[in-house]
């Protein structure tokens, strides 16, 4: 077999998977916006639903083995007092991505205070609230950083956006 296809072989089999952990099924609609673009990059994930007050030993668990069970990046989905990116980071040197979930009492705002407060030492990686798409954009650029062809696919996916908005002015003066 050409020394090229062992490669490729190689490598397709060996791309690290990212984690999405949400702290209940009602972060799911939230959470489907992350799956949707890793999908759509082809990047094996796993989803779990831990939560860091309701099921703290499984939380602290999968964040304990995700490096040695073939994870590269955890993504972290939680509303109001929004402590698991940072339970499972505290158990983990993989990064971890926080995506604070809106809920209905104080928009979100709660679970972004709870997410971004980190103390220093270990830091989650924090998006916007509900910013799923964009933690999942980001876990994609860390598991890109050994894949070229990820790379490529995320690159011509910010040159697609570029020519839209840019379309969008040209359509103004036209
Ligand atoms: C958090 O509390 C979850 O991540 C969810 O966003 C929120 C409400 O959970 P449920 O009461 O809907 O299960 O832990």
């Amino acid at each position: 077999m050409d020394y090229s296809v062992i490669f490729i072989l190689k490598k397709r089999g060996t791309m690290k998977k990212v984690g999405i952990v949400m702290g209940s099924d009602s972060d799911m609609n939230i959470a489907e916006k992350a799956i949707d673009k890793l999908k759509g990059y082809g990047v094996p994930y796993e989803v779990h639903i831990y939560s860091a007050h309701r099921t703290p030993e499984e939380a602290k668990a999968f964040a304990s083995g995700a490096e040695a069970n073939g994870f590269g990046a955890i993504i972290a989905l939680a509303g109001k007092a929004a402590h698991l990116a940072g339970a499972l980071a505290a158990n983990t040197l993989l990064p971890v991505i926080g995506v604070p979930v809106k809920s209905s009492t104080l928009d979100g705002l709660d679970a972004l205070l709870s997410t971004v407060q980190m103390p220093s030492g270990i830091p989650v990686a924090t998006v916007a609230i509900d910013g799923a798409a964009n933690a999942a954009i980001l876990a994609a650029q860390i598991i890109a950083v050994s894949d070229d062809e990820l790379l490529a696919k995320i690159k011509a996916e910010r040159e697609e956006a570029a020519k839209a908005v840019l379309a969008k002015d040209a359509r103004l003066n036209s």
